[in-house]
């Protein structure tokens, strides 16, 4: 089986000092969750970035301050830009860190509620504009779904021309609006993608590591980190990102699953 890369999602643009008081507000804080988060064992890091008060942003600037700051103290790191942002966020603003020509960014693969009244929407047509984009600045996609449909979507897109192979999917798993954590749902992604895709999973809140476990096993990969859940076990918060990193570690060494480094990763996902 592959070695396993570990994905830390340390800032996401939703989760609050209030739900756990080490999630990263500023370039520092951020700096110190990437360096726990890649010392325990990530290759990769999915980054959002805020400004000091914790209001999201997708300011180029602010990219590249965070992310040079991390590379100072994890100088082989993958750093994997959201294009994401925060909902509500218009393309053009969501964009500016492929500007930076990072290595790999997300490519989200539709449009989903987020909760209350809250829609994330990526339209077809904005879809299409990202992953052109993303080929014009050699960026890899990772490919964020959070429903089946939006693997349809991708395939779609790859017929197309706009998105090429091989393919690598996240399943965002979990999220209220977007199809659940559980193992059936996890089966029936799994099963959806293209024999040559590689996939992440990230389990949203309590599903985080059963499903870091299920890929473990399967051969997948796993994302963990502070954007999708701030407990390291049922009410207690994690300390930090490389504490959740430090769980899916144990748990890969008890299935013989060895962890990749960030070489390992690029060469398993195609990209240098
Ligand atoms: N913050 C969410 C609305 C991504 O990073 O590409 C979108 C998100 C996905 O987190
Ligand atoms: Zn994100």
């Amino acid at each position: 089986m592959e070695k396993l890369i570990i994905t830390a999602a340390i800032c996401g643009a939703e989760v609050l000092k209030e739900h756990n008081p080490a999630v990263p507000y500023t370039v520092e804080e951020c700096v110190r969750e990437a360096k726990s988060a890649y010392d325990a064992g990530a290759s990769i890091i999915h980054l959002h970035v805020r400004y000091d008060d914790g209001t999201p942003t997708q300011d180029r600037n602010r990219f590249k301050e965070v992310m040079d700051a991390i590379y100072k103290v994890c100088p082989d790191v993958i750093i994997q830009p959201s294009t994401g942002g925060a909902v509500g966020m218009s393309n053009d603003e969501r964009l500016q860190p492929t500007e930076l020509n990072p290595e790999l960014a997300t490519l989200d693969c539709g449009t989903l509620n987020f909760g209350g009244d809250d829609v994330f929407m990526n339209t077809e047509n904005t879809i299409k504009y990202f992953a052109q984009k993303m080929n014009e600045r050699g960026i890899k996609p990772e490919l964020e779904v959070f429903d089946k449909s939006m693997i349809d979507m991708a395939l779609r897109l790859h017929k197309k021309g706009f998105i090429k192979k091989p393919m690598h999917f996240d399943f965002v798993m979990g999220v209220n609006g977007g199809i659940t954590g559980e193992l059936r749902d996890f089966i029936f992604l799994r099963g959806s993608i293209p024999d040559d895709a590689t996939y992440t999973v990230a389990g949203i809140g309590r599903f985080e590591f059963t499903l870091a476990t299920a890929a473990i096993i399967d051969g997948g990969h796993v994302r963990v980190g502070f954007e999708d859940n701030v407990f390291i076990s049922k009410g207690v918060l994690a300390k930090s990102n490389g504490e959740l990193v430090e769980k899916v570690v144990r748990i890969a060494k008890e299935f013989g699953r060895e962890i990749a480094s960030p070489n390992e990763a690029r060469k398993i996902l195609g990209i240098n």
